[in-house]
């Protein structure tokens, strides 16, 4: 991973700075990507001198593409594109549902994700290589009470990173999806809204992930040989069974 260039969209927490720290740590230069600049500030400095930071949300077709054109040249030269920014918002039925939540999910993490894809994708195809891993969510695979528009996003993100790949297999570009479950991070505080207690109920009992372990998981993804594209992993807490069996005595 020595001076590999590696893109993180949503670098400033959670999953996305566990990642940025690994690939950091193994000598990778860095293009953190978030919407806060002073916790990407914070984060910048930490890592060291050789990376870059990029100020957007990924929902705003024209800065996602300003963004990412404004990179120094040597920084273009992308290897490997995490779409890590997306969250959830709300968990509703469908007729009770808020249609804001619903548009911010669809809007950042189907609609963003491809416009961070689509603006990087011309450096790939340059130089005929590289690697894109996206990040979906066991909601991709099965779906639950309350979280129809949630899992529909995931499920998106899963079919984009499926047609990705068959769009750039003559290209030679590695495409990929990792799934987590449960990972405590501040995932369910912002999905139900700052609710605490609510958000701690999730995790409760349960030892769930925490987001080094994805971030372990996304860093092999890209040390394994070349000839190898580890197309998708579903990476669940040992107490979670599927979306809606969990042990919780653990
Ligand atoms: C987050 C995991 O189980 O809340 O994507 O859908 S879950």
């Amino acid at each position: 991973m020595k001076n590999k260039i590696i893109l993180i969209t949503g670098a400033t927490s959670g999953i996305g700075r566990a990642t940025a720290i690994r690939f950091a740590n193994v000598g990778a230069r860095l293009i953190l990507c978030g919407r806060r600049k002073e916790k990407l500030d914070v984060l910048v400095k930490d890592l060291g001198e050789n990376h870059q930071s990029l100020i957007f949300d990924v929902r705003d077709k024209k800065a996602v593409f300003k963004a990412i054109e404004s990179l120094p040249k040597e920084f273009k030269k992308i290897d490997v594109l995490i779409n890590n920014a997306g969250n959830a918002h709300g968990m509703d039925s469908a007729q009770t549902a808020n249609l804001d939540d619903w548009d911010a999910m669809i809007d950042s993490n189907v609609k963003g994700l491809m416009y961070v894809t689509k603006a990087v994708l011309p450096f790939m195809v340059e130089k005929q290589k590289g690697q894109i891993i996206n990040l979906g969510s066991i909601a991709a695979k099965e779906v639950y009470p309350d979280g129809s528009v949630y899992c529909s996003s995931k499920a998106a993100v899963d079919s984009f990173t499926k047609g990705l790949r068959v769009d750039l297999n003559p290209l030679g570009i590695r495409v990929g999806a990792i799934h987590p479950g449960l990972v405590e991070t501040e995932f369910s505080y912002i999905r139900f809204k700052g609710d605490q207690k609510r958000s701690k109920q999730v995790y409760e009992g349960m030892n769930a992930l925490n987001a080094e372990d994805i971030a372990d998981a996304i860093l092999y993804m890209t040390q394994v040989p070349e000839k190898v594209n580890i197309a998708d992993i579903v990476i669940l807490p040992t107490s979670q069974a599927n979306a809606y069996v969990n042990n919780r005595s653990v």
